[in-house]
């Protein structure tokens, strides 16, 4: 690899072999939300399994189809089996994730979800990210080279076609296991030069690069972290009408992908 144009502490999702030109078959789309999936479900008119992929028992639920000549996997959490919300956060979305890549071998993970933004950065309600680096703002280890292991910055697969071809921002990722920012988050997330902030996105890029998947992350703004609305009543009073742009970019991926080898992204 050259390492002259990468930065040190930046490491790669994963590195594709450059003779691998068959077209992409079976991509795994990982959402934290059942309202961020149901609109793609049904767009993609896919089915819910059986859930014999998952341990018995799990909340964990996969919908499946063919779509395109794609075989589409989108993969949710579930709810919470004692309180019935949303398993949000990184702690389920490693999980789903280690479990999706180890039963259906994908060639491409997609984590799609909502996330908060930085209009001092340019972000706005309803924007669409694809990230190109994302990071941990909440693994605060300040012991030399364990405290970079926390941050956990990574590179997201890089797309510059598929960038070329739809209508999408490009900034940073930053995550956390809260939907609130403390004083001290506010300054990791400035330190990773985060233009979203989302509860899942570095978590499941750790995991896709240990199991050497690519894995891109579509972010769509629900909430503007330094305007003055407070974050989860803009974040709630937000989601249907973000969720639908998320839906709509989305579905433009995967059509772009659609016949494509990982190379041509
Ligand atoms: N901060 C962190 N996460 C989010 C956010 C914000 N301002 N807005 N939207 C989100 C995403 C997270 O990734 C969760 O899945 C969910 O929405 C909020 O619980």
């Amino acid at each position: 690899m050259d390492s002259s144009n990468s930065t040190p502490e930046v490491s790669e999702i994963t590195s594709v072999s450059k003779s691998d030109n068959r077209p992409i078959s079976t991509i795994v789309i990982i959402v934290a939300m059942q309202a961020e999936a149901l609109p793609l479900v049904n767009k993609f008119q896919l089915k819910e399994d059986d859930n014999s992929l998952f341990p018995n028992g799990v909340p964990w639920v996969r919908y499946h189809g063919i779509y395109k000549g794609l075989s589409v996997n989108i993969v949710w959490p579930g709810k919470d089996a004692v309180l019935g919300v949303d398993s949000v956060g990184t702690v389920s979305a490693s999980l789903v994730t280690y479990a999706s890549i180890q039963a259906l071998k994908p060639d491409l993970i997609i984590n799609a979800g909502t996330a908060g933004g930085f209009k001092a950065k340019g972000a706005g309600i309803g924007d669409i990210y694809l990230p190109s680096v994302v990071a941990f703002h909440d693994r605060r280890i300040p012991i030399p080279v364990f405290d970079l292991y926390g941050v956990g910055s990574r590179k997201a697969f890089s797309t510059p076609n598929l960038l070329n071809a739809l209508d999408l921002k490009v900034g940073r990722l930053s995550t956390g296991d809260s939907l609130d920012m403390t004083a001290t988050d506010e300054t990791s997330i400035f330190s990773n030069d985060a233009t979203v902030k989302d509860m899942e996105g570095a978590a499941i890029a750790y995991v896709a690069e240990l199991l050497k998947v690519p894995a891109i992350f579509v972010k769509a703004v629900t909430d503007i972290v330094d305007g003055n609305k407070p974050t989860p009543e803009e974040f709630l009073q937000n989601l249907a009408t973000v969720t639908a742009a998320l839906d709509k970019a989305v579905t433009e991926i995967v059509d772009f992908i659609s016949g494509k080898s990982i190379l041509a992204l």
